[in-house]
């Protein structure tokens, strides 16, 4: 029985990988100065998990931006519009396909599977061929510097060529693979590897039998023409091919036993588990944060010690702690209970070995361990907070008038049409203004204690009087308060919030450099004291045109949170959906007549199986009405979604019930007007005229083309223009510049419509 890690937290304990790409990126450290320190930040990482007990370490799978880009780097599947940088060297070259250079667009960012890490979307403008082997390197700098055996870890064919775009068949695409595949196996054979894990996250997802198939053949021809022992890894979810990967000729199989384990499990049973193959048992989380319930866990591998036998089974967390922080050691700013009932990356790591010694050595060598275990799950259960009886109660009695606005849409409408005298094509943005450095000193200096909450608020409002005059100098029709109070939006709502609990130090990368730090939630979620309501009115004291408030929605809290296991995410959702309640009625007893609720998680929130869907957005919606519906006729709710991908979503959307919905349309947004109209989506639908996250000025002929567009297909008194999501990645002068664009456009087609 050995301790298997799948990938270990590359950004580091005080996020070293940050700091050291911001200095290169910004020439601030040479490149032969910050090859050291990446590689002493790499070596760090393995000598941790192998003090922590780890027998198979993982190697390659740090990254110096994301392990997707590392291998279609490795296959030289450079885009022919960054070829004029290869004269430059591979790290420029690299940064640029991740980043975007001079005048040129970097390759399209998208979620991993379900999770919030971003990966970078490989462009097959041709073969894919070996060019250089990461792993290889990686495998020799393990060895060399720990004299360590280590387990290479790369995306497996099948999964590259699922997240890949640009290729004209996929059939065709993962047969090209094995070439340079074989390859790369070979040589990290010919250098000692015995072992390598190839990651098929993607055989989780429901497949097609063509696509099984293909799968079936793949990994016959790899195993066959390799010498090294491959470890088909799979996570988030159950296979949903099993009896086909278990006839593989591979020599392990990786199995996520935490999430949607009962299906694998079944399997098991079912099939049970081939004698030829290891077992990669993903026996503690590598996605949520609770400590590991060891008496579970044991009972668990002792489950499956009855289909494979100890020398073939590897205790392993259910996928790479890439998705957690850390370590929880640190965090003393927690609630003890709290803390002790945490377990991050090492902690993880820790588990498995202890639950090794228990199986191997018997349980009485770590009682104590066990025990500690146990208690700590135990107080956190009978924490303060956990459960609180009236909001249990408040949620147990809703009614259906609860989730149902008074009047339907189309009366809602004309009335929110006299109300608010809006012109035609309304104008307005989706909430965040750009955050200056002056703000982030601020910022900082209050958090540091070095000026008063007196003080800081003052500064806030002064920069929502700014941007207040700003918008209306514009000429926006629909203004917002600019949310200079909100770092992240989630962590601003988790710290008012009880129910909620924030780390210190608990970053976990979202992508390239940037992280997060999801708040964690632990006890039933009310509302203590008003969330929004001071910078909302303020803001519209200042003005006599509307000020549209901002909240973030219940899915969104739940899925960039850690959430509690104890109680379903339906419930959750519906805590949280009460809490806005009643701070959208507090809003509108302040004189707020349009409140926007965001989802931008809504749709990475899907359930990656087919079937799980129905349920999520049944529930997903009538949070989102619970959180709305409340308010007068005349108030209008607003939502946003950072995307335009709304197929899988759209029956949904309608049963969120909102007036105005507001996307992404940059590209494919025609398309998009007609998807809407086709399944018969009546509300009023904001789209997004330009792209914030591009650092190029919108061209004011390319907005108007593309509204005018628009405006064959929908009707003008349900259409509303906005950038694609909020400001504040930008710089203040391109986001005004880029407003007075939007709206010098919108009047010209509005004095065209006769409005
Ligand atoms: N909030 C949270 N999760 C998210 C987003 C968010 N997940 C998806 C998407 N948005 C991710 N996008 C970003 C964009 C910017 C940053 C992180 C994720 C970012 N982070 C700062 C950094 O790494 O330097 C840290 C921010 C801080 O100091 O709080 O810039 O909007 N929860
Ligand atoms: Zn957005």
């Amino acid at each position: 029985m050995l301790v298997s890690n799948l990938g270990y937290p590359r950004i580091g304990e005080k996020r070293e990988l940050k700091w050291l790409l911001e200095a290169y990126w910004e020439g601030k450290l040479a490149q032969e100065a910050f090859w050291q320190e990446v590689f002493s930040l790499e070596e760090n990482n393995w000598r941790r998990q192998l003090k922590l007990g780890v027998e198979l370490l993982p190697v390659g799978d740090f990254s110096l931006y994301d392990h997707v880009l590392d291998l279609a780097f490795a296959l030289d599947l450079i885009p022919q519009r960054f070829e004029f940088l290869r004269g430059r060297g591979g790290l420029e070259l690299y940064f640029a396909l991740a980043r975007g250079a001079e005048g040129v667009k970097a390759c399209a960012l998208k979620k991993w599977f379900n999770t919030n890490y971003h990966y970078i979307v490989p462009e097959w403008e041709k073969e894919p061929r070996l060019v250089t082997n990461p792993y290889l390197e990686a495998f020799q700098r393990a060895r060399q510097a720990l004299g360590v055996n280590g387990k290479p870890v790369l995306v497996g064919p099948f999964t590259f060529v699922k997240l890949s775009r640009g290729y004209r068949d996929w059939r065709e695409a993962l047969e090209s693979l094995l070439p340079p595949y074989v390859a790369l196996l070979e040589q990290l054979a010919e250098a000692g590897a015995e072992w390598v894990q190839l990651d098929e996250p993607a055989l989780v997802l429901d497949l097609e039998r063509e696509e099984v198939e293909a799968v079936e053949r793949t990994y016959r021809q790899l195993a066959e023409k390799s010498r090294v022992k491959i470890m088909l890894q799979t996570y988030f979810g159950s296979l949903s091919c099993y009896p086909e990967v278990m006839r593989l000729p591979v020599a392990g199989v990786g199995l996520d036993l935490v999430s949607d384990a009962r299906h694998n499990l079944a399997n098991l049973e079912h099939y049970g588990f081939p004698k030829d193959k290891v077992l990669g048992a993903g026996v503690v989380d590598g996605r949520n944060v609770w400590r590991t319930d060891p008496k579970r866990a044991l009972e668990l591998v002792r489950y499956l010690s009855g289909f494979v036998s100890p020398d073939r089974l590897w205790l392993q967390p259910s996928c790479s702690l890439l998705h957690l922080p850390v370590t929880v050691a640190g965090e003393e700013r927690l609630p003890p209970e709290l803390k002790n009932a945490l377990s991050f990356a090492d902690e993880r790591l820790q588990e498995l070995r202890m639950l090794k010694e228990a199986l191997t050595r018997g349980e009485e060598t770590v009682r104590a361990e066990i025990e500690e275990a146990s208690r700590a799950r135990q107080a956190l259960d009978a924490m303060p907070g956990r459960v609180v009886p009236d909001v249990r109660r408040r949620v147990g009695v809703l009614g259906e008038e609860e989730f149902t606005r008074s009047v339907p849409f189309e009366e809602r409408q004309k009335l929110q049409a006299e109300k608010l005298k809006l012109p035609l094509l309304p104008t307005t943005t989706i909430g965040s203004f750009p955050q200056t450095s002056a703000l982030r000193t601020v910022r900082a200096r209050f958090r540091r204690g070095e000026i008063s909450k007196q003080e800081y608020r003052d500064f806030i409002r002064q920069e929502i009087a700014r941007w207040i005059k700003i918008q209306e100098e514009i000429g926006l029709d629909v203004l917002v308060h600019g949310e200079f109070e909100r770092s992240d939006m989630v962590e601003y709502f988790a710290a008012k919030l009880p129910g909620f609990a924030l780390t210190a130090n608990g970053w976990v990368q979202s992508y390239g450099s940037r992280c997060v730090k999801p708040p964690i939630l632990y006890g039933d979620v009310w509302r203590r004291e008003s969330l929004t309501v001071a910078e909302t009115s303020y803001a519209q004291s200042l003005t006599t045109r509307p000020v549209k408030g901002i909240l973030t929605g219940p899915v969104t809290m739940i899925k960039w949170s850690f959430v509690r296991e104890d109680l379903e995410e339906e419930q959750i959702a519906y805590q949280i959906a009460l809490a806005l309640r009643d701070e959208i009625a507090e809003l509108e007893r302040e004189g707020i007549g349009i409140i926007q609720v965001d989802e931008p998680a809504f749709r990475e929130a899907l359930p990656l199986k087919r079937r799980e869907r129905p349920q999520y957005l049944l529930w997903a919606a009538q949070a989102f009405r619970l959180a709305t519906s409340g308010v007068k006729p005349e108030t209008q709710i607003h939502t946003h979604m950072c995307y335009a991908d709304l197929e899988e979503v759209l029956s949904a959307l309608e049963g969120m019930d909102p007036d105005v919905v507001s996307v992404e349309a940059a590209r494919g947004g025609a398309e998009l007007v007609k998807q809407l109209e086709r399944h018969g989506f009546r509300r009023g639908i904001g789209l997004g005229v330009f792209d914030v996250h591009s650092p190029y000025l919108p061209q004011e002929e390319e907005m108007e083309r593309f509204l005018s567009r628009v405006l064959d297909l929908f009707p003008p008194d349900r259409l509303w223009v906005n950038p694609d999501c909020g400001l504040k990645t930008r710089k203040e002068e391109e986001a005004v510049e880029a407003l007075r664009r939007m709206v010098a456009v919108a009047r010209r087609l509005r004095a065209k419509l006769g409005g």
